[in-house]
């Protein structure tokens, strides 16, 4: 790799917007983005790629084939540019699963999972979310009862807790595992975990999904997972590889992107008083915040990468065969083309349906998207019904963002339950 880790200015690097592994100006980084064209240069790590900043060329674009997910694929791969040391190829070479795959294989491998996410299939699970959320609710009550401040913070005793336990019921991770999952995503996926750390958890994990997998392989349960393992009449088994794929795919997926949709709701909502009063007057429904917030603070701020199979004209550029792609979910969000002058602005009562494109497009787009929407639609009036009188402890401006490149995630939220 040619300048690994070091962060150039845009005039040496041909104008490519620099993507901050700091995160310390999220909006205005977005906003550059989305001034730098449809089909904008970035430089994540020192390595280069283009970005998707709109909404209408990005969803030409994740339906086009001759972009696949396949690593194999990637020029600067290829040259052995970039490699292992890369701290963001753990967001690309994942294993085999429905999230690197393309095609034919692609639908065999997803297919029973997006089946266990339909709405109709949801509601199954429903009274069990609203019984995490209630003993959740509760922690919160007990934990700011603790504080001698009553300052509690709603991430780590709520917004991240809630998800997982639901995920993991899903998938059958028994709720011991849940704070060592916790603890290596968080380190997954920050980028001040030195790099040999990042390798040797992500192999932790590896060895933890595998050994999950053949216990259930001996003994199914009514599980996601046992699904996954038990051979359909007919049809191609999935290996136990793409078992373990599938299954880290939605452990990661399920808990990390829900808690930004429940965080950055709550935190746009007391930002914006009078919307939330609207809400609590019940003028407008919780769906309109849920569907706004995923438009306007989306939980993915890029979606790494596709890589082009041949030349593709784009308008008056060209995706060089080889060229990595990245789908910037954020700027997507404030395309002012697609959501109007005011796209910066967080408002409830647009037009509906909002058509955002936060879940993606195309054959991968999120097989999750409605299972989120639920735990979102269950956990955001069940903790304004309990608590309303919750506010932030801390100015808004003092919200930080972890060191995380891809994911849009708060290191905390201080909130006050009575207000
Ligand atoms: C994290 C590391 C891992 O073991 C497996 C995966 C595959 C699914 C990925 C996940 C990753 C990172 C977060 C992603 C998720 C799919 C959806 C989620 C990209 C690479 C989003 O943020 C949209």
């Amino acid at each position: 790799m040619n300048c690994p880790h070091a962060a150039r200015d845009a005039a040496s690097n041909g104008g490519a917007v620099v993507i901050d592994p700091m995160v310390q100006d999220l909006d205005g980084e977005t906003a550059r983005l989305r001034d730098a064209g449809p089909l904008a240069r970035i430089e994540l790590l020192g390595v280069p790629a283009l970005t998707v900043t709109r909404h209408a060329l990005a969803r030409q674009l994740l339906v086009d084939p001759r972009l696949v997910k396949e690593l194999d694929a990637w020029g600067l791969w290829q040259r052995g540019e970039v490699t292992h040391e890369w701290p963001l190829i753990g967001m690309i070479d994942a294993g085999r699963s429905m999230f690197t795959v393309d095609g034919a294989e692609h639908r065999r491998l997803r297919t029973k999972t997006s089946q266990a996410l339909t709405p109709r299939r949801l509601e199954e699970i429903r009274p069990a979310i609203e019984e995490f959320t209630g003993e959740l609710l509760d922690a919160l009550a007990e934990q700011a009862e603790k504080s001698k401040d009553g300052v509690v913070d709603l991430k780590s005793v709520f917004a991240q807790p809630l998800p997982m336990r639901v995920v993991g019921m899903l998938m059958g991770v028994d709720e011991a595992e849940h704070p060592m999952l916790m603890k290596r995503y968080k380190a997954f996926f920050s980028m001040l975990t030195p790099e040999e750390e990042r390798l040797a958890l992500l192999a932790e994990l590896d060895v933890f999904y595998a050994a999950l997998v053949r216990e259930k392989t001996a003994r199914p349960t009514d599980d996601l997972t046992s699904a996954l393992i038990l051979a359909e009449e007919g049809g191609e088994p999935l290996t136990e590889e793409e078992v373990v794929g599938n299954l880290k795919a939605m452990v990661a997926a399920g808990h990390e992107t829900t808690i930004g949709l429940i965080l950055n709701a709550v935190r746009a909502l007391l930002t914006h008083p009078d919307q939330l009063r609207k809400v609590l007057d019940g003028e407008v429904p919780w769906e309109a915040v849920i569907e706004e917030t995923l438009r306007w603070d989306t939980p993915t701020t890029h979606l790494l990468m596709r890589f082009a199979t041949e030349d593709i004209q784009v308008g008056d550029a060209v995706i060089a065969k080889g060229e990595g792609v990245v789908i910037s979910y954020r700027a997507i969000g404030r395309d002012t083309e697609q959501h109007g002058t005011d796209a910066d602005a967080f408002d409830i009562t647009r037009p509906s349906p909002i058509r955002h494109m936060t879940f993606g497009h195309g054959p991968h787009i999120c097989p999750g998207a409605a299972l989120s929407r639920v735990e979102a639609r269950i956990a955001l009036p069940a903790l304004f019904g309990r608590f309303p009188g919750l506010r932030a402890a801390v100015a808004d401006d003092e919200i930080r963002k972890l060191p995380v490149m891809t994911q849009n995630d708060m290191a905390a939220f201080p909130v006050l339950l009575h207000g």
